[in-house]
């Protein structure tokens, strides 16, 4: 009785998908997902190269995260093969590395091609960005950053992303992990 009341196991795993430029903090945030808080672990990371699948429990499910290495000569086969790559994709999370002024553009760029693949093919899926490197102190040590550049980007941002496509836009950091902070 009790085992034909069991769940099929494979059922509660989630399957959430992290994309973004090189080095933007991907493989970070997912270390951060899985609990780690060692920061020495963080700091020597490696370029992720190509699809790496990290599995983690949190609050009583099993979680599969699908870290995609950034790098531009793969970012377009993730894209040509992007239904393959979102089927049973829960979450997506799309990291922009504030910090990299130089390559909004490029980033942006990536991030309104995913959107336009997930809107035409009318994929409904929980998506959130992440304006990632938001540290804590980073207004306070760099002068040339404060809020106009984030509003700026924001107003880019939300012109490229179609009206009626739903999505959140976070604040993160790898300094704050547990303080989130919804815009
Ligand atoms: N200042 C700062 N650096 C970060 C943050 N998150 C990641 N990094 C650093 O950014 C670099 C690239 O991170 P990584 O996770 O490998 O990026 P990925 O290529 O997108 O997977 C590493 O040196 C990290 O230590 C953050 O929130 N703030
Ligand atoms: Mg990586």
């Amino acid at each position: 009785m009790k085992t034909a009341m069991r769940e099929n196991p494979t059922s509660s795993i989630k399957k959430i998908l992290i994309m973004g430029l090189d080095n933007s903090g991907k493989t970070s945030i997912v270390l951060c997902l899985k609990g780690v808080k060692n920061l020495s672990s963080f700091s020597s990371l490696n370029p992720t190269r190509g699809v790496k699948i990290n599995k983690f429990q949190a609050l009583g499910s099993e979680y599969t995260i699908w870290d995609f290495g950034g790098q531009e000569q793969f970012r377009d086969s993730y894209l040509n093969n992007f239904q393959t790559h979102i089927e049973g994709t829960k979450k997506f999370i799309y990291v922009l590395d504030i910090q990299d002024r130089e390559r909004y553009d490029i980033s942006l760029e990536y991030l309104g091609k995913i959107v336009t693949l997930l809107s035409k093919h009318k994929i409904p899926i929980d998506f959130s960005i992440f304006l990632h490197k938001y540290d804590p102190d980073l207004e306070f040590k760099n002068s040339k950053f404060n809020e106009n550049v984030i509003s700026d980007l924001i107003r880019t941002m939300k012109r490229l992303i179609p009206y009626n496509f739903t999505y959140q836009i976070y604040k993160t950091s790898i300094y704050t992990v547990f303080q989130k902070l919804a815009i």
